[in-house]
Formats: C-alpha cells, structure tokens, sequence
C-alpha cells in the first residue's frame, strides 16, 4: 500500500530536575548550595531522507518522544543533556498540526531538518538561587516538560514532470525504461496502484525525477477510483508528460481518451489543465497507429491545442531517449508552479514551529462555588516545574503568581479567603 496521509504524535524530552545538594567538605563548614541544572531534553527532529517514498513507516509506529534531560547533580554538576530523537521522512512531506489543519513546515530538500517538538529546558539546581538575601537556597526547578502535539503528515511527491494518461496507456512501461524505477507493467487496467518514482539521469549533472501515478478515469476529479489521492502527487509536478494510447485497440479512441485526461484535470484544479503539457503518442510500433494519429493530430488543431507531440514507442524505445533530452530542456525554463500551500513555504518560518495562537497568560474559570480552576501554558507550565519537596521553592512560585497578577484577577473574579484553587493538577488554598 501506498500510505500518503499519517497522524503521528510527537514529544520533546522533559527536561531533566535541578537539585538541591550543599558542599561537605572537610574543610568547607558552612557549605553553600551546590545542586547542578538538570539536562536539556531533547528534540524530536524530522529529516529529509532522499530514499523514502511512501509514509508507511509512521503506520507501524505513532509515537515518538524524545529522551529526557538527566537530573542535575551535586558538586554543581549538570545534568547530561537527551540525545535528539531523529526521525526520517520522504522528501514531499507537509507537517500539519492535526488540529488545527495549520501547515507548519513543507519538507523540500533532501536532509531538510526540521524541529517538531522542542525539548524542555533543565530545571535549575539550588546553586543558581544563592543570592546575597539567601546564601543557602533550598530552591530547585523541575524540568521543564516537553512541547508535544498530534501532527498531521501528509506526502506530495516531489517530481519535476509527471506522466498522466488513461489506465494501460504505457505510463510505467516508460518510467521503466527511462530510470531504474521498475513498477509492475500488465495488459490490463489498473495496474500501478501507487505512484512511483524514478531518477532519469541523462549525462553527469543532467538528471529529473519523473512520476508514474496510477491511471486515471472519468470522474477522478470527484473522487472516482483512486484519483483525487494521486491527482495531488502531479500538483507539484513542473512538467506534465499525457500518454495516449495510438493502437486504436482501447475503449476509446485516442481522442475520446486525451478529451478524458484533459476534463479531469481541469476539474481537479483549473491550473492543472493549463500547467506546461507535452503530448506523448504511445505505442506507435502497432499496426493502426500511424493512421490514428493522423485523425488525432486533425482532431487537436481543429480544437485549437498545440501542445507538441512526440511519437514514442515504450515498448520499443523508440523516441524515448530524444523526448527525454527535450524534457530536460523544458524543465530549464519552467518554473516551480505556486500554489496556496506552497505560497507558505517562501515564509521564513516554516522549518521551525510556528505557535498556532496567542494565548492570553491564564484563563481563571469557577468549577463549582469556592473552587477556580487557572489554566494556561507558561502558567500550568511554572507549576509542573515547582519542587514541592522545598519550602522555599513554593514561597518562590507563589511569589512569582502574586507579580503576574493571578491573585489580583482572582480576586477580581470572586475568590474568597479559604477557597480552592486548581492548576496544572495541583491545589492552593487562596488567601487575601
Ligand atoms: N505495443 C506496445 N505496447 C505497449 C507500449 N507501451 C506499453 N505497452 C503495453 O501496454 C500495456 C500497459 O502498459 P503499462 O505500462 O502497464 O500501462 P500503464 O499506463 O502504466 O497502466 P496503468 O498502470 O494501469 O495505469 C502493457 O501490456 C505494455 O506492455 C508500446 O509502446 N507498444
Ligand atoms: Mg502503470
């Protein structure tokens, strides 16, 4: 199977917990804090990967975290840091929040990196709470947790041409024997069920990467076979290669089968039909050919086409190698389509995670009379870091709730001494 649309989830490592040691030495009496940073967790990394085609692995696998930061250490010493958690994909592939439906990064290049979820930072050890009011601080952060989030991949293959045409019109006969991509080739419709890709590599620094997708039929457009999925693998395709059948031996005419092909693409998207096209006359060493394609050729100027034509046979191989040097020139000067998507990948911030929505620094909400819960990321954020082994570690978070105006806003929405309130799974009594 050919998989081209995946959710995965994915989470950065949790930083690792800062802590809180003091020197003992002999000669050190009054030793001063001493508790190390715990690590950084780690990224999980998306990398371009060259020799993937299909999303099939993120079927096998869904989740993906990242190791988590060490602990810090006594005698000031840091936590080790989480090793990157790399993880590869097809050139091609769109990240999505699954959410939200937002494009974060559009994969392009091979060994294109891109930083999915973000490790947590390590928490802080006591030795950086010494100040000159606290000489021993017994004060240390936890690690700060991973980002994560459910992602949507979705995969557009990245060829610069891309050969189109009826089911059994000789498209995979030709991809066979112009790259080293080798499909399954049969007399009978229907045969390639998922796109392929191949190198076609003319001469030293003379090479494109051609698509062969499945056939199509009246009715792709809406969906009608397998069409829609692989009418979105030629949208990126510079250069558009239509393969008609010549022997006159198919259902239809040649005609009636280009008049097919060019309705669904212009159904699909309207630039697709007016996308740079060549016109490929297939298997003119049958007996009938040469005559159906003097009607054809009669047939396109009368409805005023011009698109030029190439009289191949694939089977033989007559006329490949000359259409290929032509489809290497025409590449030169063709340029990328744009499309709304891929308007998005000029922005400099894909690559990196984009924040889907500003959110406001704490939403308080009433539960039921005399409990408030508090949501919000920095916040819930703060409160997961706190280590509530320490005393003074709470006096500092609720230091630093009171400066970020929770008290004054609960106080505000109605909270009353002795009330309850909840963030990020904890408990606080409130008061004035
Ligand atoms: N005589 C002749 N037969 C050809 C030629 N090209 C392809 N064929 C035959 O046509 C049949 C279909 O070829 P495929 O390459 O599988 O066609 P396709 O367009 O990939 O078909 P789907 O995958 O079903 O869309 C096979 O039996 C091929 O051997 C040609 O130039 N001459
Ligand atoms: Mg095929």
């Amino acid at each position: 199977m050919f998989y081209d649309y995946v959710k995965i989830f994915v989470k950065g490592g949790d930083g690792g917990n800062g802590v809180v040691t003091f020197r003992r030495e002999k000669y050190v009496p009054l030793g001063g804090p001493s508790g190390g940073d715990g690590g950084k967790g780690a990224d999980v990394i998306f990398v371009a990967d060259e020799s993937l085609t299909t999303l099939v692995d993120f079927k096998y696998r869904q989740h993906y975290k990242a190791q988590r930061g060490e602990n810090g250490m006594r005698k000031n010493m840091h936590g080790k840091n989480g090793e990157p958690l790399i993880v590869k994909v097809p050139v091609g592939t769109l990240v999505r929040d699954a959410e939200s439906g937002e494009l974060l990064a559009d994969i392009v290049e091979k060994n294109q990196r891109v930083v999915v979820a973000h490790g947590g930072r390590g928490g802080r050890g006591n030795a950086r709470f010494q100040s000159a009011r606290n000489r021993a601080p017994e004060i240390a952060e936890k690690g700060e947790p991973g980002e994560e989030r459910w992602l949507r991949l979705e995969l557009k293959l990245l060829a610069d041409a891309a050969l189109v045409g009826l089911p059994n019109a000789g498209k995979s006969t030709i991809i066979s024997k112009v790259s080293g991509s080798r499909p399954k080739i049969a007399d009978y419709p229907f045969t390639t069920l998922h796109p392929n890709l191949g190198v076609v590599n003319l001469e030293p620094g003379m090479s494109f990467v051609l698509a062969d997708i499945p056939g199509l039929i009246e009715g792709a457009a809406e969906g009608v076979g397998l069409g829609h999925r692989f009418l979105r693998h030629v949208e990126r395709s510079r250069l558009l290669l239509h393969v008609v059948d010549m022997s006159g031996l198919g259902e239809l005419s040649p005609w009636e089968e280009f008049c097919v092909i060019d309705k669904e693409l212009a159904l699909y998207r309207q630039d697709l039909a007016a996308r740079r096209r060549l016109l490929l006359a297939n298997k003119m060493d049958m007996p009938q050919a040469a005559e159906n394609l003097h009607e054809f050729k009669q047939r396109l100027v009368e409805s005023g086409h011009d698109y030029p034509l190439f009289e191949i046979s694939a089977l033989t191989g007559e006329g490949l190698r000359e259409l290929m040097y032509q489809v290497f020139e025409i590449l030169q000067t063709t340029p990328l389509p744009v499309l709304p998507d891929m308007q998005d990948t000029e922005d400099e911030s894909l690559g990196k995670l984009t924040k889907v929505v500003a959110e406001p620094e704490f939403v308080i909400t009433q539960a039921e009379p005399g409990v408030w819960q508090v949501t919000g990321k920095k916040l819930e954020k703060l409160v997961v870091m706190t280590d509530w082994e320490y005393e003074a570690s709470l006096r500092r978070l609720q230091n630093i709730l009171t400066k970020i105006g929770l008290d004054a806003a609960l106080r505000e929405a109605g909270a009353q001494d002795g009330d309850l309130v909840q963030i990020a799974g904890r408990e606080f009594d409130y008061a004035e």
